[in-house]
């Protein structure tokens, strides 16, 4: 494979309506940075867009949440994450916004190109109206009781309590939330795009000429979409917020936020390319441009199948690779923005980053612990003890340890400069080091290449890792012991510490090449150490043996990592909690408010409600919220389907005695029809706990 002329690399647009996670920052922010930050030592030709990403009804929402305008959410969102972003280090090219007219235009322009081609089709449907506001509603502003749980936090898209993916027509008595009145059905014509005609051109693409190349989970959820049929997908809404559908018969009608996110791409190398003076054309037309998307594993089908049909029809290059992650969890449960369980960018900045004084250590301890945890193949977790741990035991001990080891005895045993390497006396351990050095350039490359962060960066610790045990084994410090004469042996102690300081030397030259797409500002600091300019840092210096030249005097050693205190882990995680506390009384808060109205005993007879004992239970597939239970009942055994898959493992349901509702109408759920209700009490946390008869009970039994 030749190299391409230029890479165009882009990080998924975040929501301007709220400060962003560390799963977001693990997802699709500090691999791409990683990979930039590599290409640019390479001194290829890279491009590394992101931006805010301000339509949809996520902004209009959150507008009316803070009891504010759409514009002054973004305007508040765009400028704070920005700067999270920069703090952090995450060196995009350019950090655009789809609010500019720049977007807009591009974006519009799109949509004629498809439009004009013939390649968008119309057509009308019935959709919720609301008559008192004169609006169409999107899903996410109609509300009503979830048909799965009975919570009245249901909206048209989800319901927030049990996760059930619902469509406005599911919902019981839905009412607007922008009026608080029952919408009317009324007839609206949409344009939308037919995924299904390019069924062809996507099993090509993705199933055969990218099977080997994507990650298998990016190619499983593709023929997943793909197998279970693509339906034409709404490109516009009914809605005052976006981008207008450029055509006369489409008054008040924007284009879908997902239409419009991903050409902010396009878009933000458009203006990339006016402040730097260079022409965007190329890195989204030429062939010989690399294009690679990171993103969390929720917007792959936008990315790998939605953008993609709208690429080609559009005439533009198709991604090389979409490296997806998946999720990151947070000490024993998902990060959840409505539960108040995450640890925002911001936070961390604020209690570490800021702290430092510049140096931009706890940057990199982060930027370190979350590389280390990627969930480049499945979910994985942070957790503050990790954090510790990672810091502490590795970038302490293993990389800061050697490094400083290093240094400290160069300027104890030879006088602060880089001594001379004596090849008539080089041995095996000397020798099988300086392999190790030539050879790991060439395994952390291929694995950046394939986005194997993770195991890349361990690789560059494995090096550090091999200086230390061949500095514990050549113990210059005793070998120092006999340099007190001009004797013969005084002269072949002094030739041994000579080498094995200057091959830890220039082993230390190798690892700040080698960390510096990772941890920047680490080798920012090494470079100091060593009185050598940033060009040191190209890629291409990696593996060599002379990086440092003999004779040359070097700094006094600087600490490069701290440790981090268990005071300091305990309070950031009473902090976790005490986040979910404020959160969970907030919303007991505004539940109260919204109690159910008085019923008669004939209403709650009306009900059936039964013990039953699981028998079997699994996860249902691509619901992260579900388990599918078969549960006995005596004389019948029923499927039902219930939104506690966050809260209970499949394993752990079976035996458990549990209460049923049998005489609910039954309903589909992702495919599989469920046979009755099961009932739950949210606990403080916002934990679900199974209501269970005290004392095991017969199947079947009556409950009342
Ligand atoms: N804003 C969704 C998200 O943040 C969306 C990504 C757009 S990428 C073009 O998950
Ligand atoms: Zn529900």
């Amino acid at each position: 494979m030749t190299d391409p002329q230029r890479y165009l690399v882009t990080s998924a647009l975040p929501y301007a309506n709220g400060l962003k996670h560390v799963g977001h920052l693990a997802g699709a922010y500090i691999p791409a940075d990683i990979y930039v930050r590599y290409l640019r030592a390479q001194k290829r030709d890279v491009v590394f867009v992101c931006g805010s990403d301000e339509h949809g009804t996520a902004i209009p929402i959150q507008a009316m949440k803070e009891g504010t305008t759409p514009q002054a959410i973004i305007d508040k969102y765009h400028v704070a994450m920005k700067e999270d972003f920069n703090d952090l280090d995450i060196s995009f090219d350019i950090y655009h916004r789809t609010s500019s007219p720049l977007h807009h235009e591009t974006a519009q322009e799109f949509f004629t190109k498809l439009n004009d081609a013939g390649e968008l089709e119309t057509k009308e449907t019935e959709q919720f109206y609301d008559e008192e506001t004169k609006t169409f509603l999107a899903d996410r502003y109609i509300k009503g009781t979830c048909p799965n749980c009975s919570s009245d936090r249901a909206f048209g898209d989800q319901c927030e309590n049990c996760g059930t993916t619902l469509s406005p027509d599911e919902l019981i008595n839905p009412v607007s939330t922008l009026s608080g009145k029952k919408p009317v059905k009324r007839k609206t014509t949409h344009w939308y795009l037919p995924l299904g005609k390019h069924e062809k051109f996507l099993r090509e693409w993705i199933l055969q000429q990218h099977k080997d190349d994507w990650r298998g989970t990016v190619t499983g959820q593709c023929k997943g979409w793909i197998e279970g049929g693509l339906q034409s997908r709404a490109v516009t809404r009914d809605l005052d917020w976006g981008i207008k559908v450029p055509l006369k018969e489409a008054e008040g009608k924007v284009l879908y936020v997902w239409f419009d996110a991903p050409i902010g791409y396009i878009s933000a190398t458009k203006q990339w390319a006016i402040d730097n003076n260079k022409d965007w054309k190329p890195y989204w037309e030429d062939k010989d441009t690399k294009l690679v998307h990171f993103i969390g594993k929720d917007n792959i089908v936008f990315h790998c199948i939605i953008f993609p049909i709208m690429l080609k029809l559009h005439g533009n290059i198709l991604p090389d690779n979409v490296p997806a992650n998946e999720f990151l969890n947070l000490e024993g449960d998902k990060m959840s923005t409505s539960r108040n369980w995450k640890l925002e960018m911001r936070d961390y900045i604020n209690d570490f980053v800021k702290k430092d004084n510049g140096g931009g250590q706890c940057v990199d301890m982060l930027r370190y612990y979350l590389t280390q945890i990627a969930p480049e193949t499945k979910d994985s977790e942070f957790t503050w003890k990790g954090y510790q741990d990672a810091v502490n035991s590795e970038l302490v001990s293993i990389f800061g340890n050697f490094v400083n080891r290093t240094w400290v005895l160069m300027h104890k045993l030879c006088g602060g400069k880089v001594p001379p390497l004596h090849m008539d006396i080089l041995d095996d351990n000397d020798k099988t080091l300086i392999a190790d050095i030539e050879s790991t350039k060439a395994e952390v490359q291929s694995a950046i290449e394939y986005y194997h962060f993770k195991d890349a960066l361990f690789q560059v610790i494995d090096l550090s890792r091999k200086g230390n045990q061949y500095m514990q084994k050549k113990e210059p410090w005793i070998v120092a012991k006999q340099t007190t004469d001009n004797s013969p042996q005084s002269i072949a102690a002094q030739k041994s510490i000579d080498n094995c300081l200057h091959i830890c030397l220039q082993l230390c030259a190798n690892l700040a090449v080698l960390i510096n797409p990772f941890l920047p500002n680490t080798a920012k600091k090494m470079i100091y150490m060593m009185k050598v300019v940033d060009k040191m840092l190209d890629w291409e210096n990696a593996g060599k043996l002379k990086l440092l030249s003999v004779g040359y005097s070097l700094r006094e050693p600087q600490l490069l990592f701290r440790k981090i205190e268990d005071t300091e882990i305990t309070e950031q995680i009473e902090k976790l909690k005490a986040g979910l506390v404020n959160k969970t009384t907030k919303m007991e808060e505004t539940k109260s408010v919204a109690s159910k109205s008085e019923i008669v005993y004939d209403d709650f007879a009306k009900l059936e409600l039964k013990a039953g004992t699981v028998i079997a239970c699994e996860k249902v597939a691509k619901a992260d919220k579900l388990l599918k239970l078969e549960v006995d009942l005596g004389h019948e055994k029923r499927t039902i389907v219930s939104g506690i898959a966050l809260h209970y493992n499949p394993e752990e349901m079976v035996g458990k005695q549990v209460i049923v509702v049998t005489n609910l109408a039954p309903r589909k759920m992702k495919g599989i029809e469920s046979q009755g209700m099961i009932l739950t009490a949210e606990d403080s946390n916002g934990k679900l706990q199974l209501l269970t008869p005290e004392n095991p009970v017969t199947p079947g039994s009556n409950v009342s």
